[in-house]
């Protein structure tokens, strides 16, 4: 049996064929059977640049149907996907190439120069473009090379993709995700979530994460229903397009600002069948609001990098607010009492594990971690700290990772704080997370100054920008004597969260 995802998304594409997959405000459109063609194409033209079965392709592109076209390519011919958030920097890109070590960067022409440096520095033999109408060096191959029809077979354990998610330890790791994880979760998320191939997505998530990747894209491909891409979330376009749409996914800021928006009524929303939130929690306030305004119950529903989606509250039956629901099937959960390592009672606190298909092989190269995170039963730390209510409702009450979520992307207060502390004059720096009303949280640093120092907070923002991507960078500095600290030593950032708590309120 060939386990390669693309062999099941090609049957559902020719079933399709001239009905809908992609289409863009900008008058792009793209049938099943444009895509199966294109996606042949491309994967000529990446087997002509040299890229190979298991070979990673990274790929820094803006959103647009073709970067999609180019996934497929890569499904197509076992090359495994590496996507970046567009907004790291030169720097923060360096790391990945030298780590993933691609066969073939694809970038934007605006930064062909720098990509074509770094890719000479790390050992990347090949640097192509990708623009967002259809253009790019890659485009101009796909349309001179032989296309290839044919769909690599793949075993069981094959890599479909590598997503970067920051580490603790401020170094970003890999996790490898399989053909398999990818197929199984879209499979099960397009029968839990009742897709149809009449359904309409209204697409304006980034699609180098899971979310606007796997979970929007796959799901579609897996029913064979159609997607409107929308280059970025932008209230007034949603507006305009929900009568022609029938379903959303968002982080929790796209709700809270439709929500605080006039033009969200139970008129609006009429054609619209499904309002999916994740990425980060949606607050129950937000949830009810939704509700009042519009007759519509968010599902909320909870996944992770390393193991696509776990959790989710039910389409048919109770939408609980605060809450992510329970396990989809074939998932499996355990809430970990983790001093004693066994499940705590239903009601109390304790470490969220999972275990499934859907959940990753392991961390690109770091077989210690994986060791660490994935245990030899299967489950998989989640770091997040879960309850289990009477009526079997998962709640997600905190993390016991040092992790901020901002607007639904990942930023590890580490990775913030190395680099401030390098800084001369500044002696010490905790970067914690602060009640946001757009972003949930919003990340900001507290410094300790060298004696003498005069560095201020445009110092310390100067230094980042450039460094970090932006949504990384602290919205606020603030200075401290010393920073609060328990008897082990370790900085105590609940003490200052606490203190900081009203910064964005
Ligand atoms: C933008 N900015 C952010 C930010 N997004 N700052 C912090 N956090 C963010 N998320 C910066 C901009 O650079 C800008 O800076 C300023 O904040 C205001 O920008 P904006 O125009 O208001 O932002 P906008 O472009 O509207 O973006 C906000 C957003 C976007 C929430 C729509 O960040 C977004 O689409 N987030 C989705 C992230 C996502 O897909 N996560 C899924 C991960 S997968 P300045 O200084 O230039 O003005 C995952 C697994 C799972 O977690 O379970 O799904
Ligand atoms: P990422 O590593 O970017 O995939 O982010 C995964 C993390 O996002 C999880 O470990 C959670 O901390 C958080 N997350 C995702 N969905 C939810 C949700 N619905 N509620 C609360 N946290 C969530």
């Amino acid at each position: 049996m060939n386990h390669n995802l693309f062999a099941t998304f090609a049957e559902r594409m020719r079933e399709r064929d001239d009905a809908d997959f992609i289409t863009t405000r900008e008058g792009q459109r793209y049938t099943y059977a444009d895509a199966l063609a294109a996606s042949a194409r491309l994967a000529g033209a990446l087997t002509g640049i040299g890229v190979q079965k298991g070979d990673r392709v990274a790929v820094q592109v803006d959103k647009s149907p073709e970067a999609i076209l180019l996934y497929l390519a890569c499904l197509r011919i076992g090359a495994v996907y590496l996507p970046l958030n567009t907004g790291y920097t030169g720097e923060e890109i360096r790391y990945f190439l030298s780590d993933a070590e691609p066969a073939l960067f694809v970038c934007r022409a605006a930064v062909l120069d720098e990509a074509r440096r770094i890719a000479t520095e790390t050992g990347c033999p090949a640097v192509e473009t990708l623009g967002t109408a259809a253009d790019g060096s890659l485009m101009e191959k796909a349309a001179a090379a032989t296309p290839r029809e044919d769909i690599v077979p793949l075993g069981v354990r094959d890599l479909a993709a590598i997503l970067y998610t920051s580490g603790t330890t401020g170094r970003s790791k890999g996790a490898m995700l399989t053909h398999r994880n990818l197929g199984s979760n879209a499979e099960t998320l397009r029968q839990a979530w009742h897709f149809t191939p009449e359904d309409r997505l209204i697409h304006a998530l980034p699609i180098f994460h899971t979310h606007g990747l796997f979970v929007a894209c796959n799901v579609t491909l897996m029913t064979g229903s159609s997607m409107l891409f929308l280059p970025k979330f932008d209230a007034d376009v949603i507006f305009e397009e929900m009568p022609r749409g029938s379903v959303l996914m968002g982080v929790p800021t796209f709700y809270t600002r439709l929500v605080a928006d006039d033009r969200l009524t139970p008129e609006m929303t009429a054609n619209m069948r499904l309002f999916v939130s994740g990425s980060a929690p949606l607050t129950a306030e937000t949830h009810r609001e939704f509700e009042q305004k519009t007759g519509h119950a968010i599902l909320e529903r909870y996944g992770m990098t390393e193991t696509n989606m776990n959790l989710s509250n039910p389409y048919d039956g109770e939408r609980r607010a605060g809450t992510v629901g329970m396990p989809l099937p074939g998932v499996e959960f355990r809430v970990m009492d983790r001093e004693t390592r066994g499940p705590v009672a239903r009601g109390e606190i304790g470490m969220l594990e999972i275990r499934g298909p859907n959940v990753f092989i392991g961390y690109w190269r770091m077989p210690e971690k994986t060791r660490e995170e994935l245990l030899e039963d299967g489950f998989f730390i989640t770091g997040d700290l879960a309850m289990v209510d009477d009526q079997g409702y998962v709640h997600i009450v905190g993390r016991d990772k040092d992790l901020v979520i901002s607007g639904g992307y990942n930023v590890y207060p580490k990775e913030v704080e190395q680099l401030i502390d390098e800084l001369e004059g500044v002696y010490e720096s905790a970067v914690i997370g602060l009640p946001h009303p757009d972003f949930g949280e919003g990340v900001t640093a507290v410094v300790v100054r060298q004696a003498g120092s005069r560095i201020d907070e445009a110092g310390v923002l100067a230094h980042l920008n450039g460094r970090l991507a932006k949504y990384k960078q602290p919205k606020r500095v603030f200075f401290a004597d010393t920073l609060p600290r328990n008897t082990m030593g370790k900085v105590q950032k609940n003490e200052l969260r606490k203190q900081f708590q009203d910064t964005y309120r």
